[in-house]
């Protein structure tokens, strides 16, 4: 059969991360280092195959699209509540593969009375709980502290994973070691004073209590809280974007309940 191999260097060694052929486009990849090669191999061509068309390019940034790096660190990135209290991160080259062998680290600094909110809405680490290396795991390990060998990793599919850092400090450590590969995790992260996520935390019982309790909620309290919470927006009264999409569908039955006549 005709292929395309993709070959990784680990450790010095010469690894052959995947063998493609068939007509599915493989999802975006990225070498652990400065190198990768393709080999392609077309001995049983056929007249209905066309082959590849691939895109490349060189990053330094692991493909992280949000926070600033710290460029003394082979991969570090650092989100400031004073810069957004509000954002994304991800894994390395998301939502393509992680790259193997790869540590990445996410320091999160609030101010003073704030703490950090993680609501991941994409995970998929490669590995078996508790996410160790005798199981040869992936992992994500978040911690109140920058040095901190004890607090729990997370590995596997997990649905709605969310976190809140003990302070102001978050750290956000994703591990991947020399073999298989996944998709990651992507993470809304928001920075909020205890009287914010209290009231924060009333919003999150309303969305999933239904119309009655909703229609208890002041319009605009709402909009302002959903707007702090999911990164929503809402021009004329129309919501024109929401990070969640639960909320949105369900913020656009509230909209419309509230102007009906009463
Ligand atoms: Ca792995």
């Amino acid at each position: 059969m005709d292929s395309l191999d993709i070959f990784l260097y680990v450790d010095g060694r010469q690894e052959k991360m995947a063998s493609y052929c068939g007509d599915e486009t493989p999802k975006p990849i990225m070498s652990n280092g400065p190198k990768l090669s393709i080999e392609f191999r077309g001995i049983y061509s056929s007249r209905t195959s066309r082959g590849f068309n691939i895109s490349y390019s060189f990053v330094e940034d692991y493909a992280i699209a949000s926070g600033k790096q710290l460029l003394e660190f082979p991969c570090a990135f650092v989100y400031n509540s004073s810069e957004a209290r509000t954002g994304l991160v991800t894994s390395p080259n998301y939502p393509g593969l992680y790259p193997r062998d790869t540590e990445c680290n996410y320091f999160f600094y609030g101010a003073k009375n704030e703490r950090v909110h993680l609501h991941f809405n994409y995970f998929d680490v490669e590995g078996v709980v508790p996410c160790e290396a005798v199981s040869a795991s992936d992992y994500v390990q978040i911690s109140s502290q920058m040095i901190d060998l004890e607090s729990r990793r997370y590995c596997g599919q997990i649905r709605d994973l969310r976190a809140t850092s003990l302070n102001n400090f978050l750290r956000i450590t994703f591990r991947s070691n020399d073999r298989l590969d996944g998709v990651g995790f992507s993470c809304n992260y928001i920075f909020l004073r205890d009287s914010e996520m209290y009231n924060a935390s009333i919003i999150e019982a309303s969305l999933n209590g239904g119309e009655e309790e909703m229609k208890r909620i002041n319009f605009n309290e709402l909009y302002l809280k959903l707007r702090l919470l999911h990164g929503c927006v809402i021009d004329d009264d129309k919501l024109t974007q929401c990070a969640f999409h639960q909320s949105h569908i369900i913020i656009e039955m509230f909209i419309s309940i509230d102007n009906e006549p009463v």
